[in-house]
C-alpha cells in the first residue's frame, strides 16, 4: 500500500479494499442527497452575492450543516449550526476508527484538540449537470478552508480529482492564488491533513476531476451524473451539534423544506418531523 507524509499530511491510495469499497459505494448509492441552495428567508444573500444552488449535491451524516444557516466556523459561528442528523452506518464506524488511530499515530498531540472524533461527513458528488438539454461539468469546488477544529480525513471514489493546498489573495479576484501543494486523489484514496499550515494558513480548493467515462455512480439526483464522490470526515464538538427541536423557529421554518425532502428516504428524518409536531 503506498504511504505519502509530510508534517501534518497523509495521502494513502488503495485506503479501501475491493470489498469495503463496495459496501461504502453501495450505501451511498442509496442515499439520496440534497442540493442546496446558499441563502434563505433569514440568511439573505449579502450585497455582494445573490441566492444561488452550491455547485455540487451533497449528504451529510452525524451532522447537517445547512449552507442556508452558515457553516461551522468558530469561535463566533457555533450555535444553531449543526443539526444532529443520521449517524454513521457500520461500513463507515470501523473506517473512521482506523483513521482516528492513525491520526493519534501520525499527528503531533498538539494538532490535536482535546476529545477530537470524528463525528461529521459531508458526502459531495461531483459530476455534471443537464441543463437546457446540455450537459454542463459542475465537478470543482472554490478554495475555502474547513473550520472544524483538528485533522479532517477525505476518502474518494470515483474519478480522481486535483486537490490543491493554495495561499489565497483574498477577494482580489485579479491575483491568482498560488499553489503550495496538490495532489491527485485517486479511487479508494485516503487523505489527512492538519496542523496550522494546513488547515488554518492555506486554502483547498479542488480544480477538476478527471473524466475518463468510466467510473459512474448511480445516484438518485434528477439530470446529473456522478463520476466522483468524497467523503470528508471532521470534529464537532458534541456540544455544538443541536437537533433540530432546539433550533429558534425562524431557522427550522428555513431548513423545513429539506428535512421534509430528506424525510421522504429516511426514517430518521421522519421521525424527527414526527417528534417536532410533538
Ligand atoms: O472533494 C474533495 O476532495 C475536497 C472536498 C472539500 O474540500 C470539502 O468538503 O471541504
Amino acid at each position: 500500500m503506498e504511504l505519502r507524509r509530510t508534517q501534518n499530511l497523509i495521502y494513502q491510495k488503495d485506503a479501501l479494499d475491493k470489498k469495503n469499497r463496495q459496501e461504502l459505494v453501495d450505501f451511498l448509492e442509496g442515499l439520496f442527497p440534497l442540493w442546496e441552495m446558499r441563502y434563505s428567508k433569514s440568511n439573505p444573500p449579502p450585497a455582494d452575492d445573490q441566492q444561488r444552488r452550491l455547485l455540487r449535491p451533497v449528504y451529510w451524516l452525524g451532522n447537517w450543516q445547512f449552507a442556508c444557516l452558515n457553516y461551522y466556523h468558530p469561535p463566533k459561528g457555533i450555535n444553531h449550526r449543526c443539526v444532529e442528523a443520521e449517524p454513521f452506518p457500520p461500513v463507515l464506524q470501523n473506517l473512521v476508527e482506523n483513521i482516528e488511530n492513525q491520526v493519534h499515530q501520525e499527528f503531533s498531540p498538539r494538532d490535536i484538540p482535546r476529545n477530537w472524533h470524528l463525528n461529521t461527513c459531508l458526502v459531495n458528488y461531483y459530476g455534471s449537470q443537464k441543463m437546457n438539454g446540455k450537459w454542463i461539468d459542475m465537478a470543482r469546488v472554490g478554495e475555502h478552508k474547513d473550520f472544524e477544529p483538528g485533522p479532517v480525513a477525505s476518502v474518494s471514489l470515483g474519478e480522481k480529482a486535483l486537490f490543491q493546498f493554495v495561499r489565497s489573495q483574498g477577494r482580489d479576484r485579479s491575483q491568482k492564488s498560488e499553489v503550495v501543494l496538490q495532489q491527485w486523489l485517486e479511487d479508494s484514496s485516503l487523505q489527512i491533513f492538519g496542523g496550522d499550515k494546513f488547515k488554518k494558513q492555506l486554502f483547498h480548493r479542488v480544480q477538476r476531476v478527471e473524466d475518463k467515462g468510466q467510473k459512474t455512480f448511480k445516484i438518485k439526483v434528477e439530470d446529473f451524473q456522478t463520476r466522483r464522490i468524497n467523503l470528508t470526515f471532521r470534529y464537532v464538538p458534541d456540544e455544538h451539534i443541536q437537533s433540530y427541536q432546539e433550533f429558534p423557529s425562524q431557522l427550522r421554518e428555513d431548513i423545513r423544506p429539506y428535512i421534509e425532502t430528506l424525510a421522504q428516504h429516511s426514517k430518521y428524518f421522519q421521525n424527527l418531523l414526527t417528534d417536532s409536531t410533538k
